[in-house]
C-alpha cells in the first residue's frame, strides 16, 4: 500500500494508511491511550485516525522558524471541525461553538466552503471537553474528515419552496445513511469505558477499511447552484413536475478539485451526468455509489484514490453499470434542468413562509471581533436575544434564518451597534471571494491565502475600477494556498492557487455559475503583482467585452487572454484542446 505523503516540505510520512485503518478497531487505535498520556501531540498513527473524528493534529507555522533555531518542539494545537448537514446551526449549537472557540481556542470560529465549522488552535488537554460539549450542545464532529462520507451541502438559503425543502430534507438523510456507527467515537469523547471497550462496530456500508479516500454530496436545489454541484464526487439535483411534486433526482458524479503541482495524473474535474432515480430509490442508489467506490477506488494510491479517477480510469458506463448491478435495479435518464445561477442574498429577504432571513457576509468565513466590526459578538447576541438559527453556506457567509416581522428591528439594532453593516461592510468583490485558512494553521499550504485576500482584493478593486468597470458587476475570485482546492479556486472567475511562499499560479474563465472550471494564466506570480497581472486583462475586457459578458465569459472565449496551460484542468484536456472546450462546461 502506498503510505500517506504530506507535502509541506516539512516530513514524508510512510504510513500505511489502508492497514492503519482496518487495524483501529472501529476507528479507535491507541487515540484513548494516548489521549491520557501528557505529551501535547498524537503519534503520527492516532492523528490519522483523529480525522475521522473530526479533529486534525496541526503546529503553528509561523513559530516553526523559531521553535527550529531554540531547538525546541513544534507549537500543536488542533483544529476541530463539525459536520452540519445543509450548513444547518442550531441557535443553542452555535451558542456552544461561540463560548468553546473563546474559551479553548484562538477565539475565532471559521464557517467552512462545506457549510461547516472549524474551531482553531484547541490544546490537546481540551480536546475532551470540546468535543464532549459539541455533542452535548445538538452538534458532532464525527465524520468531518478522514476517509468517510463529508458533510453533505445542501442550498442555503431557507426558502419554504418545495424544491429547497425537498432539497434540504434530502441531505439530511443522507448525512444520517452515511454517518458511521463508531462506538469509539461516543467511548472516546463522551466519556465512556476508553481503556476495554466494547467490540468494534460493523459499519455496514463502510466496512472495516472505510473509503480509499474523502468522499462528497451535495444536493443543489434546480437553478441554484450555491453547492458548487459539480465540484462533488456525488451531486443531487431533485427534479419538480408543474405541481411542485418530486418525481426524481438527476445525480451527477466524479467531481472534485484537488491535484498536485507538477503531476500530471492529478487534475481538478467537474462531475459527469449520471442519470435520474425515482425519490424512493434515492438513498439505494447513494448507498451503492459508495459501495462501488469503496470496492473498486484506488487504495494503493491516495493521490489517485477519488471517485473521479475511477470514473475516468474505468469510464462512466461501466460506472453506471457497476452501480445498477449493486443497487439492483437500473438508472433512469438524466431529466433536463434550468440554467444555474449562483445567488447571493445579503440583508433581509422573505422566506416564502411568513418568516425572513438575513444574510451577513463574511470574509473567508471568519467570524471574530475587531475593533471596527465585532462580528462574534454581534452573533452571539443575536442567536441570545431571539433564540433563532443559523445557516453556513457554502460561500462561507453566515445567514440568520427564521426571523419574526417583529424581530427583525431588534437584529438591526444590534447589527448596527456592533458596525456590521446589513451587508456585513463587503462590496461585491470581497463577498463573492473565497479564501482558504491556509498559514498559519494548515500544515499543507505552500503560501499564504486568508490572511493575504484583504490585501489581494484592495489591490483588484483598484485595477477593477480604474477599468472603468462597476463594481457590483465583480467576478468571482478565489485563492486557495495550495492546489488542494479548498475554497474551490479551479471554479472561480479568478482562481488564486499558492505554489510556493509569495508565489501564486493565476487561472481565468471560470465562469458565474460556478459550472465552467478556469485555466492557468500566469505561471508563479508574487502575491503584490496579482493586481497588475489582472488589470491588463480588466482593460481589455472593458474594451472588448459583449453587452452582459460576464468577466469570465470573455476571458474563456478571448485571443486576448493567453491561456498558459489548459492541460490543468483535465485529462481530455491533454488529448484535445477541442475536446475540452466542451469538456470543461457543464
Ligand atoms: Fe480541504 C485538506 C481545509 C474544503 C480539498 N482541507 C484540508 C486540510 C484539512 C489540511 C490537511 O489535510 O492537513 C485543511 C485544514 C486547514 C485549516 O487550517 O483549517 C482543509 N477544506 C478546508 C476548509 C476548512 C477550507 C475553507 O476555507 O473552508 C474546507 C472544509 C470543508 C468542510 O467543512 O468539510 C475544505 N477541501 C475543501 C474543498 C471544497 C469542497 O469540498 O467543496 C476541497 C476541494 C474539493 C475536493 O475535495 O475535491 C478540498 N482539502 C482538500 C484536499 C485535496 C483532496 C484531493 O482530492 O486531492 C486536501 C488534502 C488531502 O485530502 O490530502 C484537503
Ligand atoms: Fe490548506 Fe488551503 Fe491547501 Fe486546503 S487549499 S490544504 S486549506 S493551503
Amino acid at each position: 500500500m502506498e503510505s500517506q505523503e504530506r507535502d509541506n516540505g516539512d516530513q514524508v510520512s510512510k504510513l500505511d494508511i489502508e492497514a492503519l485503518k482496518t487495524e483501529s478497531q472501529g476507528l479507535r487505535g491507541a487515540i484513548p491511550n494516548e489521549l491520557a498520556q501528557n505529551a501535547d501531540h498524537f503519534s503520527e498513527e492516532s492523528a490519522t485516525l483523529l480525522k475521522f473524528h473530526g479533529i486534525y493534529q496541526q503546529d503553528d507555522r509561523d513559530a516553526r522558524k523559531a521553535s527550529r533555531e531554540t531547538g525546541s518542539s513544534k507549537d500543536f494545537s488542533f483544529m476541530v471541525r463539525t459536520k452540519n448537514p445543509g450548513g444547518f446551526l442550531p441557535g443553542e449549537f452555535y451558542l456552544g461553538i461561540d463560548e468553546l472557540s473563546t474559551r479553548y481556542g484562538n477565539g475565532t470560529i471559521r464557517v467552512t466552503t462545506r457549510g461547516g465549522l472549524q474551531l482553531h488552535g484547541i490544546p490537546k488537554g481540551d480536546l475532551q471537553t470540546v468535543i464532549a460539549a459539541i455533542n452535548t450542545r445538538l452538534g458532532t464532529t464525527l465524520g468531518a474528515c478522514g476517509d468517510i462520507n463529508r458533510n453533505v451541502m445542501a442550498p442555503p438559503f431557507p426558502f419554504a419552496r418545495p424544491a429547497y425543502v425537498a432539497a434540504r430534507k434530502a441531505a439530511q438523510k443522507i448525512a444520517d445513511l452515511l454517518t458511521p456507527r463508531a462506538s469509539a467515537y461516543y467511548e472516546v469523547w463522551q466519556g465512556g469505558d476508553i481503556r476495554h471497550s466494547s467490540k468494534p462496530d460493523v459499519e455496514p456500508i463502510y466496512g472495516a477499511a472505510f473509503l480509499p479516500r474523502k468522499f462528497k454530496i451535495a444536493v443543489a436545489a434546480p437553478g441554484d447552484n450555491s453547492v458548487d454541484l459539480y465540484a462533488n464526487d456525488l451531486g443531487i439535483v431533485p427534479v419538480l413536475d408543474r405541481n411542485d411534486t418530486v418525481v426524481a433526482y438527476d445525480l451527477t458524479v466524479g467531481g472534485g478539485l484537488g491535484m498536485t503541482h507538477g503531476k500530471a495524473t492529478t487534475y481538478p474535474r467537474l462531475a459527469d451526468e449520471l442519470g435520474s432515480i425515482a425519490p424512493e430509490r434515492l438513498l439505494d442508489i447513494v448507498r451503492a455509489i459508495v459501495i462501488v467506490q469503496r470496492d473498486h477506488g484506488d487504495r494503493s494510491n491516495r493521490k489517485h484514490a477519488r471517485l473521479k479517477y475511477l470514473i475516468d480510469d474505468r469510464g462512466l458506463t461501466w460506472f453506471r453499470s457497476a452501480v445498477e448491478a449493486n443497487a439492483g435495479f437500473a438508472l433512469d435518464p438524466w431529466q433536463p434542468l434550468p440554467e444555474w445561477s449562483v445567488p447571493t442574498f445579503s440583508g433581509w429577504h422573505a422566506q416564502g413562509d411568513g418568516r425572513w432571513f438575513n444574510g451577513i457576509d463574511i470574509l473567508s468565513g471568519r467570524i471574530r471581533d475587531d475593533r471596527r466590526i465585532r462580528m462574534k459578538s454581534a452573533l452571539r447576541e443575536i442567536v441570545e436575544r431571539t433564540h433563532c438559527d443559523l445557516i453556513a453556506t457554502p460561500n462561507q457567509n453566515i445567514l440568520i434564518i427564521d426571523i419574526a416581522d417583529h424581530q427583525r428591528v431588534t437584529i438591526d439594532a444590534i447589527l448596527a451597534q456592533h458596525g456590521v453593516a446589513f451587508d456585513g461592510g463587503l462590496d461585491a468583490f470581497a463577498r463573492r471571494a473565497l479564501a482558504c485558512p491556509a498559514l498559519p494553521t494548515c500544515g499543507l499550504s505552500l503560501a499564504e491565502s486568508e490572511r493575504f485576500l484583504p490585501r489581494l482584493l484592495a489591490d483588484v478593486r483598484v485595477a477593477w475600477s480604474a477599468a472603468g468597470l462597476d463594481m457590483r458587476a465583480a467576478p468571482t475570485l478565489r485563492m486557495t494556498g495550495c492546489p488542494n482546492g479548498c475554497a474551490r479556486p479551479a471554479l472561480g472567475e479568478i482562481g488564486i492557487v499558492g505554489v510556493s511562499l509569495d508565489r501564486y499560479n493565476v487561472s481565468l474563465g471560470g465562469n458565474p455559475q460556478s459550472t465552467r472550471l478556469n485555466a492557468l494564466y500566469r505561471e508563479r506570480v508574487s502575491g503584490g503583482d496579482i493586481g497588475h497581472v489582472l488589470a491588463e486583462v480588466f482593460r481589455a475586457f472593458a474594451a472588448e467585452r459583449d453587452a452582459h459578458e460576464s468577466f469570465g465569459d470573455y476571458c474563456a472565449r478571448s485571443a486576448a487572454v493567453p491561456i498558459v496551460d489548459r492541460r490543468q484542468s483535465t485529462r481530455a484536456c491533454e488529448e484535445s484542446p477541442a475536446a475540452a472546450a466542451n469538456l470543461l462546461t457543464r
